[in-house]
């Protein structure tokens, strides 16, 4: 497994690049041009900067997350096909410093959803936390504006949502969730080939939670999605992001057994604990198994039995030690997951030299 580790980029991370570097083992950087809208072509110039910062502290660039796709690409219109043009000039630009898996989601509107990004735990950390009946009537302004006064902005969560939302809650009125399955399989047979031109991987994300929400049809749930989703393209361009926070949030969601199943189509391993109470809600937790519902030792060691070689990151981390962070993207947390997977790893490879003695 090659470790890497988000970065939101200069000024715009409480986490420095110098601090990323003294994490054992992190080879590289997973980033994206936050600052560009759904849409928007990259401009070469601006991927190239951020291959400079990269340089100085010896990062690869190999993973992209997100270049995210514009609504109207989701909801079919007219207008997609420039959309998808300004898709594959990114995927060019992108390859110009050496990316090899772009990762990207294709929930309606939004992004990751939650209730409370403060949440506290009874070890006086606080979490992202998911209150299901606080979803159902929620304004999800209310949320642009939680995560706008954190100071930060959040990828599918950005203040200029809020000029859009009422238009894009109207048009998807007329986009069921099969309408969204044939509008991603549409953007794929266009961006794929392009994709394999440059020897990069298209890795999407689930949905976070994996299910339909403020009644916007979410597709990318379950096992038999991502079986349908696979089977769109053989194309050896065509891979998935397991992100075990986002799936294992719906606990019949087997996440090893995915892992065993799809492993030669994961191109980008994301390892996240949740706790699932009995209402459905659920809160991040620590790495650890025991602290969430998530399996993540068996999720490690579903990885290192498939000999997994793909990217992978500890994706979300609580807030610890009074860290002021970005939601969910703290230092310390996801340092100490780092560490909890390579733990997991070397311990999984420590057994395999022993039995093969
Ligand atoms: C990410 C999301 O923060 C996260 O957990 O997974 O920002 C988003 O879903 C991914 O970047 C995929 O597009
Ligand atoms: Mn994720």
């Amino acid at each position: 497994m090659r470790m890497t580790f988000r970065w939101y980029g200069e000024n715009n991370d409480s986490v420095s690049l110098k601090h990323i570097k003294q994490i054992p083992g992190v080879e590289g950087l997973v980033w994206a041009l936050h600052h560009r809208s759904a849409g928007e072509v990259w401009p070469l110039e601006e991927v190239l900067e951020v291959k400079k910062q990269a340089d100085k502290y010896g990062f690869h660039l190999d993973v992209v997350e997100s270049i995210n796709v514009h609504e109207d690409i989701k909801l079919g219109k007219e207008s997609r096909d420039q959309y998808i043009d300004n898709y594959k000039e990114s995927i060019r630009h992108v390859a110009a410093v050496g990316a090899k898996v772009i990762c990207f989601n294709f929930m309606p509107v939004f992004d990751w959803t939650r209730t409370d990004l403060y949440k506290e735990l009874e070890d006086g950390s606080t979490a992202l936390f998911y209150e299901t009946s606080k979803v159902n009537q929620m304004d999800p302004t209310e949320l642009i504006k939680q995560i706008t006064n954190s100071g930060y902005t959040m990828p599918g969560w950005e203040p200029e949502r809020l000029k859009t939302i009422k238009n894009s809650f109207k048009a998807y009125e007329e986009v069921d969730e099969e309408q969204l399955w044939i509008n991603l399989e549409y953007f794929l047979n266009e961006v794929l080939p392009v994709a394999e031109e440059e020897d990069i991987k298209l890795a999407i994300h689930p949905d976070d939670p994996p299910w339909p929400v403020f009644n916007l049809p979410r597709i990318i749930t379950n096992e038999r999605a991502v079986e349908r989703y696979l089977a769109i393209s053989d194309s050896p361009s065509h891979c998935l992001t397991l992100c075990s926070g986002s799936l294992g949030a719906n606990p019949n969601n087997d996440i090893p057994g995915i892992i065993r199943r799809f492993h030669n189509r994961i191109a980008f391993a994301h390892v996240r604990n949740v706790r699932i109470y009995d209402n459905g809600d659920f809160i991040e937790t620590s790495h650890r198994t025991k602290d969430g519902s998530v399996p993540i030792d068996e999720i490690v060691k579903a990885y290192h039995d498939t000999e997994f070689k793909g990217y992978i990151r500890p994706d979300h981390g609580r807030h610890l030690w009074n860290e002021e962070c970005r939601p969910g993207y703290g230092l310390y947390d996801r340092a100490l997951g780092v560490m909890h997977l390579w733990g997991l790893w070397d311990a999984y490879e420590l057994v395999k030299q022993e039995r093969s003695e």
